[in-house]
């Protein structure tokens, strides 16, 4: 079976430079690192990144005409896949009618509404333009509610670049290997609580140590900036009930699992009601769009009608919200989850079978249509469990996977998504690049 990005490549190698490489050194000129989101530099996988020209269903197609079967998704995004046609006619439709009012146009109320109605813990919502806006409002609103100051998340756990979260995070500084950035003041970086995820004892020992201080816990109900990890049986039942006996908010960052996990989130899925939900990702379509929301007496504290300021040029926008528009109401049909869900276990079993048959050392953790293979014998419960992983057999793997036309996420710190435009030929081709994959991984270790 002829790998779908295999031919393609070596034809681009035949041909003498690939346009890719030249076209990303010339970013590398203007665009920091050639780049417009650390990630994307392929600095922990080596090699030149892809420099993508188009995309459609479940397919990248690069400078150099090369295909490949996409699991990144626009980092989750993209649940129905690239360039939906519902979703384009969309887009379309609303930029010949205007892409920003900035003011507030019937879209944003339509989508907030159905975002509501999906999540009941949301009675006020808030739209931004990334996920770093959501979860830093959320902190700060929390902050404002309470009158205290520190704020816990879980080592590992990450919730965009904004000041507060730059401390022992996910994603992005896991891949780098930055615990902490410069840039964020120790005064503020010390209000950062951090604990291990799925280690309750631990919360509990932190708010005993910080009785009444702590403003709000804010964790991603699956974790999957450390790579995927489910939380333990019970782990958010007990954090729901710390924080109300403390009289702190609970936070759940559900931009990656919102509508991702199930319609409602995982909220829906594990039965906790938060006092605040940051989303973002599948509720934009594609779009840049990302919303906070939850308790009205909460969010109420919020301008207009309350002092705790925050505020955007392109929040809400009308092309954005149309995106989301076209996306929403697709999840919502019936055997929308069961059918991706489908495909996502099939994928988890046969990369788990391959593992075995490799006799590769690793393990595959899987919510849903979320997953990631570490290269690790232990099992993965949290960061440090997930840190054990061998980064240069990830890389090895990761790289295999690229030449046979795959491309999963360039980092072990992060998930692979399935999308409802996967095939099951996608789903069964990726099981054979992996297995091959991890062949020659196996024989070059
Ligand atoms: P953005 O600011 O990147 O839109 O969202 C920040 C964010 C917040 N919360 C969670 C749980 C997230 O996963 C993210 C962003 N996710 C990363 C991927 N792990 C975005 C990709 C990137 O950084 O390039």
């Amino acid at each position: 079976m002829k790998a779908t990005g295999e031919g393609t490549r070596a034809a681009a190698k035949k041909g003498g430079r690939p346009k890719s490489e030249t076209i990303f050194e010339r970013g590398r000129k203007i665009l920091v690192g050639g780049v417009d989101s650390p990630v994307r530099a392929f600095r922990a996988v080596g090699g030149t990144p892809l420099v993508i020209e188009r995309a459609e269903r479940a397919r990248l197609y690069d400078a150099d005409g090369r295909e490949y079967i996409d699991y990144i998704c626009s980092w989750g995004a993209l649940i129905l896949g690239h360039a939906h046609a519902d979703v384009v006619l969309a887009v379309g439709e609303q930029a010949r009618l205007g892409t920003s009012y900035g003011m507030t146009s019937p879209l944003e109320i339509e989508l907030g509404e159905q975002i509501a109605k999906a999540l009941p813990s949301i009675e006020r919502i808030r739209f931004v333009s990334s996920g770093t806006e959501a979860t830093m409002s959320a902190i700060r609103v929390a902050r404002g509610y309470t009158k205290r100051d520190l704020v816990l998340k879980f080592e590992g756990g990450y919730h965009g670049h904004s000041d507060s979260f730059l401390v022992d995070a996910g994603s992005g500084l896991a891949t780098l290997g930055i615990t902490t950035s410069p840039g964020v003041p120790d005064v503020l970086a010390k209000l950062t609580l951090n604990v291990p995820y799925n280690d309750a004892e631990a919360v509990g020992k932190s708010f005993n140590d910080h009785a009444g201080k702590i403003a709000a816990v804010i964790v991603e109900p699956v974790a999957a900036n450390m790579g995927v990890v489910a939380p333990a049986p019970g782990f958010m039942e007990a954090l729901r009930e710390i924080t109300k006996r403390d009289g702190a908010l609970l936070i759940l960052d559900e931009v990656i699992t919102g509508f991702r996990t199930a319609y409602g989130g995982a909220q829906r899925l594990f039965g906790i009601k938060p006092d605040l939900t940051t989303m973002g990702k599948i509720i934009g379509g594609g779009l840049p769009v990302a919303a906070y929301g939850g308790r009205a007496e909460i969010m109420e504290m919020v301008a207009p009608l309350g002092p705790v300021y925050q505020a955007g040029t392109l929040s809400g926008n009308p092309l954005a919200m149309r995106a989301g528009l076209a996306t929403l109401p697709k999840l919502g049909a019936a055997g929308f989850y069961e059918e991706l869900n489908r495909k996502s276990e099939r994928l988890a079993s046969g990369l788990k079978a391959a593992l075995k048959e490799s006799g590769v050392a690793g393990q595959v953790n899987a919510v849903g249509s979320l997953m990631t293979m570490f290269f690790t014998d232990g099992p993965v419960k949290d960061y440090a469990s997930a840190k054990k992983s061998d980064a240069k057999m990830y890389a090895a793997f990761f790289q295999a996977m690229l030449e046979r036309g795959v491309f999963i996420a360039p980092s072990q710190f992060e998930a692979l998504f399935v999308s409802a435009a996967h095939s099951d030929a996608d789903i069964e081709k990726t099981i054979e690049a992996a297995g091959e994959s991890l062949k020659a991984v196996a024989r070059e270790s």
